[in-house]
């Protein structure tokens, strides 16, 4: 039915395998915004729009499996970004498709998974991409896990850049550009600080 998706083709990830430098270095999802861990909000709006969820984590594994889903790390380790966690969590994912999200945007929209799938399927992609009116917003996509193999070649090339991956693959994107808060995302304490306000009651 037009305007639904199959939840259960959809595994959520929760990218939460970053470095935070310019937050100090702190592990990002576990930073404290308004009483509860930034990864909180992402989990919790995320979990509705799919089957399952991953959470991609280099650090703190047993804090994050709190959570109460699978904990997977980079393959291959060593911060090498994005793409290598979501390598990682595309071959353990049972489901045709993984959705990744970044772990420190707290506004993730309840239509996300839905609008990305949409666009895929209309364009016959294999991943399909957010797009925030200005720019791509590389986080923010549903990618086909056949496509395994294509990534993990990729990586074992030394490549690096999620855009760059993308631009080899049948990739589409999807307009938010009617949703900017769904790409704020925290990555100084200042923005901490901001967020806080803006949750304000
Ligand atoms: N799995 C994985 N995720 C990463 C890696 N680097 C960044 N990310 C994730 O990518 C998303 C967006 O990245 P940033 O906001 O730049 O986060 P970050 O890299 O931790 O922070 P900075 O070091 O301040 O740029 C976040 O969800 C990060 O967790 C990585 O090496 N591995
Ligand atoms: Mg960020």
């Amino acid at each position: 039915m037009p305007g639904q998706h199959p939840h259960e083709d959809v595994t959520g990830v929760v990218l939460a395998g970053g470095l935070a430098r310019r937050m100090g270095g702190v592990d990002k999802g576990l930073v404290s915004v308004r009483g509860r861990e930034l990864v909180r909000y992402v989990v919790e709006a995320l979990q509705p729009q799919v089957r399952d969820l991953i959470v991609n984590a280099n650090r703190n594994q047993e804090i994050y499996a709190r959570l109460g889903f699978r904990v997977v790390a980079d393959a291959p380790p060593g911060f090498h970004g994005p793409l290598a966690g979501m390598a990682s969590a595309m071959r353990v994912a049972s489901t045709p498709f993984i959705a990744t999200v970044p772990c420190d945007s707290p506004f993730v929209p309840a239509d996300l998974v839905g609008r990305l799938y949409r666009a895929r399927v209309a364009a016959n992609a294999t991943i399909a991409v957010a797009h925030d009116g200005e720019r791509l917003q590389p986080v923010f996509a549903l990618i086909d896990c056949r496509r395994l193999d294509s990534l993990v070649a990729f990586l074992a090339r030394g490549e690096r850049k999620i855009d760059r991956w993308y631009d080899g693959e049948r990739t589409t994107t999807a307009d938010f550009s009617d949703s900017p808060r769904t790409f704020l995302n925290l990555n100084t304490p200042e923005d901490v600080a901001s967020t806080e306000a803006l949750l304000m009651p």
